[in-house]
């Protein structure tokens, strides 16, 4: 397949309510989408980076930088192209896995799309509908707090996750026990905490949670395997999972006990099934993050969610979670707590053009 043409696109779209975590608030989601032109026929990548380095190191305008100058040259002067050579294609240029990532996804949707293969299928996914939780963000009060996850268990979402940091961890926590009773519950700090903290979150062993998610600094491996022993709370890593190697480090040195797979954060949905194949393999469960993606990856998170050893809901909600309208001609829409997995070809989802058009701030086109 040979990469013909890339058009980086930037589009905006304003977030139903205010979504803030330990790092700050979001109001709006600004994605950069590649389309990829090939000989083949066209494909569609999202980069997951946000407006600002305060999830991880990337950031949109760094990703969009990155992919003009130095990734894009690369697949050009390779020729033929298949998206499983795009990661090694791309190794000698460091980092920059949310770059490469939403690179790979274009390539990956334009060549099965022209074999007429899902993402699903590619990446073995083993059931036709996905388990849905919801992420709920840091609330001014608990009483709002407590209205939006009501709202969410109305919705029918099978699985909260609250968004912690220091000052907001046990009071949440007891007031959605108190008012939800035994829901499946999980919390996310985001990196917010240190190793000095472990006693005061092994105050949260009391509330039955499914996990705490990445309670320390992206590079504490090691500190997470010293809270591991000090919490009954299985811990689950985010941020500190960049890839399948420093995944089994993690897993070998009992810093995850549950891995959250996020395709961006590791580069690339191809890296991301080798995880849960690694993680299937020592026997620790994944789940699927989510990155407040548009239609585009969720279709693609989707997929990969149906792979047999995500046996935890994921943050894979529907598309009014945060967007009131999508860029996609069909919405996911959630229905008994799930989300159908696409099965057409590629992603299995259209754009909704007039709508791309309408949220779209900025268009380039790149050539070799
Ligand atoms: O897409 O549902 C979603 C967001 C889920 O909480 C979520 N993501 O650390 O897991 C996480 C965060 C990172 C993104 S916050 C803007
Ligand atoms: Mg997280």
């Amino acid at each position: 397949m040979k990469l013909e043409a890339v058009e980086l696109l930037r589009v905006e779209l304003p977030l139903v309510c205010p979504f803030r975590t330990s790092f700050g608030t979001q109001y709006a989601r600004d994605v950069l989408l590649v389309r990829a032109v090939t000989a083949d026929g066209e494909g569609w990548g999202e980069c997951v980076a946000l407006t600002d380095p305060v999830y991880s190191a990337e950031y949109v305008d760094g990703a969009q930088d990155v992919i003009e100058r130095f990734l894009l040259p690369r697949l050009f002067a390779a020729g033929d192209v298949q998206a499983h050579q795009v990661a090694e294609l791309l190794r000698p240029i460091q980092g920059h896995r949310m770059a490469k990532a939403a690179v790979e996804m274009a390539l990956l949707d334009a060549e099965l799309r022209s074999h007429g293969r899902s993402f699903a299928d590619a990446l073995g996914a083993a059931r036709p509908a996905v388990d849905c939780g919801v992420s709920v963000g840091i609330m001014d009060s608990i009483g709002h707090l407590l209205d939006a996850v009501g709202a969410y268990l109305d919705e029918g979402y099978v699985r909260i996750k609250l968004k912690i940091e220091p000052g907001w961890d046990l009071e949440p926590v007891t007031a959605v026990r108190d008012r939800f009773g035994d829901v499946p519950l999980q919390v996310d700090a985001n990196t917010a905490y240190t190793l000095a903290d472990a006693r005061h979150l092994a105050k949260l062993d009391a509330f039955d949670l499914l996990l705490i998610e990445q309670p320390l600094p992206e590079e504490q491996i090691r500190a997470h395997a010293e809270l591991a022993r000090q919490l009954a709370t299985p811990i689950c890593l985010d941020e500190s999972i960049v890839s399948a190697q420093s995944c089994v480090d993690a897993i070998l040195l009992g810093a995850a006990e549950i891995v959250n797979i996020k395709p961006g954060r590791v580069g690339g949905y191809l890296e991301a099934r080798r995880i849960h194949d690694v993680c299937a393999a020592h026997g620790i469960p994944v789940w699927c993050g989510g990155m407040v993606e548009t239609g585009l990856g969720r279709a693609a998170n989707v997929a990969l969610a149906a792979g047999s050893n995500f046996t935890l809901p994921g943050d894979t909600s529907a598309s009014s979670r945060f967007f009131a309208q999508d860029i996609v001609t069909e919405p996911f829409v959630m229905q008994n707590g799930q989300l159908r997995v696409p099965d057409g070809p590629g992603l299995g989802v259209a754009i909704d053009y007039d709508v791309l058009d309408d949220v779209t701030t900025a268009r380039r086109q790149v050539r070799p």
